[in-house]
């Protein structure tokens, strides 16, 4: 399968053996015997620990009563929450039948809920009682949402509203009821969304191999890539219904009998009060957290020398931020991970958080995880590059998707024949096998590291009865990395302004999705074959 031409990266640490043979609950909770008691899950607002027997006794009574409930092997729910017990326990407790989970952002308007939704052909949805209106058809005005009871069923965590269930029909069934089912290493498990290189959200299909390899790759072996300890707490503030959280910081901590410390959502105060309480060891974050804990004066009242790593990942870190947190926490090894959710997510992770670390420099994204092979390539011959050159990352091994879900165009668009995934990121891999990023040729704009695919934005725009065409683009923002902004063509003869504009998006989308600026112009600019050349657009911007 290999080119003898291509040139191929690998990681420092050698191939190990991976059990990707197992279900993923069962890789997970592997060593649950030697780990019973320890505390597995702490809630972070109510103090509650849940230890490594509970977790998975809790996911097990989940599994019988999510079966109870007519949810079958190859079934869909979907996540909607933020960070608590009660996703771990939704989560792997839908594995332990061979069922799917699509995890959403809560804040997410009606229309991006439902159109996930759909697309997962979900069954069921966990929530908590404030969202459930969001989940009634009366939000729709275009397509009517199914109905709650009657066509698909709702769990809430909290008190449940009309016509929904407490959790507690799950959590508190016989986990001896637990259907006999077989699992295939193929089979899905996990079905996050991502726009990927280019156009809508999609599907992204990883199945309990595809997992198990990335967590694998990231804490196994008897020098692990990212060494957690027992005695570690991991910091969960990141959203587990995006893959860095949900991969990263628990299955990894699951896997290697670290506790995690849930918060439901980012508040400074309370962040920094937590990680003193429960004396936070490795703490995962993304650039604009960075920021607050480099920058923010409050930190300084904070005793933060429990900390002794710092995972940083979904958008480029700037070199300067990295130094400035560098001071403020001197005992931590700071580095990054980059991931793609196609990519399993992990396609490189910094070496100075091996059990035996390496050095490592500053500004870099880490090193090709181990059991991959990963590629630079000329985006315009598709030839692979040596050292220093940079070029379009891909990447090769189990952990990748197996596809997106009902799209084999946009499937065979990103993993070629060969069975390399292209990622659309541009960057280079140095003498010492670090990979730094440089540059994006995909259309998405990561604001905070969220996704922000143009393609949604701009099939709304256009949407609009006065707006004749439209383009979306990211630009530079100090806070944020990147923020959408759009160049708008007015229909003929139309009024429109920017507010109206904006507003009008706003609406629509959850928060991160609003459009920071409008350019009125006259005409989009587009290739020959109708394709918009942001190249353009963006280069008008930074001109600007
Ligand atoms: P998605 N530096 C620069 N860009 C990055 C980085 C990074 N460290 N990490 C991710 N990106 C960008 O699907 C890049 O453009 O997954 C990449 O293609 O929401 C895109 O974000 C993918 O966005 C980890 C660490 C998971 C990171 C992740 C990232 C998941 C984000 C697990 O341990």
């Amino acid at each position: 399968l290999l080119s003898p031409e291509d040139h191929v990266f690998r990681s420092k640490l050698p191939d190990i053996p991976i059990s990707n043979h197992l279900p993923l609950h069962t890789y997970c909770f592997q060593n649950l015997s030697s780990i019973s008691d320890k505390p597995c899950l702490i809630s972070g607002s109510s103090g509650k620990i849940y230890s490594f027997h509970e977790t998975h006794l809790i996911a097990q009574k989940t599994a019988a009563g999510l079966s109870n409930l007519g949810i079958q092997k190859g079934d869909v729910i979907m996540i909607l929450l933020q960070n608590c017990a009660e996703f771990v326990f939704a989560f792997m407790g839908a594995s332990m039948i061979g069922a799917v989970s699509t995890t959403a952002n809560p804040f997410y308007t009606p229309k991006e809920i439902f159109k996930q939704f759909k697309a997962a052909r979900a069954k069921l949805i966990v929530t908590q009682s404030q969202y459930v209106d969001k989940l009634r058809d009366t939000n729709n005005d275009d397509e009517s949402f199914p109905k709650i009871g009657e066509d698909f069923k709702v769990i809430t965590i909290d008190d449940p509203p009309e016509n929904c269930l407490d959790f507690s029909v799950l959590s508190e069934a016989n986990e001896n009821e637990i259907p006999q089912v077989s699992i295939q290493p193929d089979d899905p498990v996990a079905l996050p969304f991502s726009s990927g290189t280019t156009g809508l959200p999609k599907g992204v299909v990883l199945t309990h191999k595809s997992l198990i390899t990335s967590v694998a790759q990231q804490v196994d072996g008897e020098n692990p890539n990212l060494h957690l300890k027992h005695d570690d707490v991991v910091l969960c503030v990141l959203p587990l219904f995006h893959i860095y959280s949900l991969n990263s910081v628990l299955l990894c901590s699951l896997r290697a009998g670290a506790a995690v410390l849930l918060m439901h959502k980012f508040e400074i105060g309370a962040l920094l009060e937590l990680i003193q309480r429960h004396k936070v060891s490795v703490a995962a974050v993304v650039p604009p957290l960075v920021l607050a804990l480099a920058k923010n004066p409050v930190v300084a009242q904070f005793d933060l020398s429990s900390i002794r790593v710092v995972l940083s990942g979904a958008a480029p870190l700037g070199k300067e931020l990295e130094e400035a947190l560098k001071e403020r926490i001197p005992q931590a090894v700071l580095g990054q991970g980059y991931g793609m959710t196609e990519a399993g997510p992990v396609l490189s992770m910094c070496l100075g958080f091996a059990k035996q670390p390496f050095p490592t420099k500053s500004g870099s994204c880490g090193t090709v995880v181990r059991n991959a092979e990963l590629k630079v390539i000329d985006p315009e011959t598709g030839c692979s590059l040596g050292h220093n050159q940079p070029g379009e990352i891909c990447i090769r091994g189990s952990q990748i998707m197996k596809g997106y879900l009902n799209d084999s165009a946009a499937t065979a668009a990103t993993i070629d024949l060969e069975g390399w995934l292209h990622t659309g990121d541009i960057g280079y891999v140095d003498d010492d096998g670090e990979i730094f990023i440089v540059d994006r040729v995909k259309e998405i704009i990561k604001f905070k590291g969220f996704q922000v695919p143009p393609a949604e934005l701009e099939s709304l725009l256009v949407s609009h009865p006065s707006i004749a065409d439209a383009a979306v683009v990211p630009q530079k923002d100090e806070v944020a990395g990147e923020v959408p902004v759009a160049f708008v063509v007015r229909s003929n003869g139309f009024e429109l302004t920017e507010e109206a504009v904006k507003e009008f998006i706003a609406k629509q989308v959850v928060f991160y999705k609003r459009l920071h600026k409008v350019h009125f112009v006259h005409a989009i600019p587009k290739s020959p074959s109708g394709k918009i050349l942001r190249k353009d657009l963006r280069a008008k911007l930074a001109a600007a």
